[in-house]
């Protein structure tokens, strides 16, 4: 995993031209574009590529199926260009290790999600985060996500992972502070609005990147 500015950008945007835009901009500021639902929706999945020609891209299919279906989604990320993707972690160790056993086969990471940055996720990860980071690791998981808006939770995640990676969204827009979400463990953060939703995504990165270095 390429760690050098330990920035992650989400690249939530629904046009491909300001997709591909940001990342030109960017280029060198960030380790990894994260791409989800919302681009690949609106852009199709070819933007995947598209995009990896100018940084390397985590697919957020936050995959959760039976272990077959993984095995294809996984397999279509990858064929597309993504160098790394995020699955759920609750479907159990099985449909995880599918995922884990197609990223190996192209030499790339897989990401196991813990518990989520939102509210919500206290209602029903929260109380398993513990448990399903182990799963992760038994799974073959290079890493996980876990919520910067809750960084004791990553000190806990990181309990049960050793020295696998930690990335971590929920820093600026959702109340996370860069800071603490390294200071308790993190590996590289996952940021979208607030570069993305800036007038200036250049200036704002370097305000990121100014705060963590
Ligand atoms: P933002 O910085 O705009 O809040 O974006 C965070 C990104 O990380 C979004 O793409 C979101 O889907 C993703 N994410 C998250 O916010 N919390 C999680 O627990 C897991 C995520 O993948």
């Amino acid at each position: 995993m390429k760690k050098e500015t330990r920035l992650i950008l989400a690249l939530d945007v629904l046009s491909e031209e300001g997709a591909l835009d940001l990342v030109t901009a960017l280029e060198g500021r960030v380790d990894y574009v994260k791409i989800g639902y919302p681009l690949i929706l609106a852009a199709g999945l070819g933007i995947v590529r598209k995009v990896s020609k100018i940084a390397p891209v985590i697919a957020d299919l936050k995959v959760a199926d039976i272990p077959n279906t993984n095995t294809l989604i996984s397999q279509q990320v990858l064929a597309a260009g993504a160098v790394g993707l995020i699955a759920h972690a609750f479907v159990g160790k099985d449909s995880l290790k599918a995922c884990a056993e197609a990223a190996k086969e192209k030499g790339a990471l897989v990401f196991a999600v813990t518990e989520m940055s939102h509210p919500g996720a206290e209602e029903f990860m929260a109380p398993l985060a513990f448990k399903l980071a182990q799963t992760a690791v038994d799974a073959g998981a290079d890493g996980v996500v876990a919520p910067a808006t809750r960084p004791e939770r990553i000190r806990l995640v990181r309990s049960a992972i050793g020295d696998r990676i930690i990335i971590s969204p929920g820093v600026g827009a959702q109340g996370g502070s860069a800071r603490s979400a390294l200071d308790a463990g993190a590996d590289c953060l996952i940021v979208g609005r607030s570069i993305t939703n800036s007038e200036d995504p250049v200036k704002a990165t370097d305000k990121i990147l100014e705060q963590i270095s």
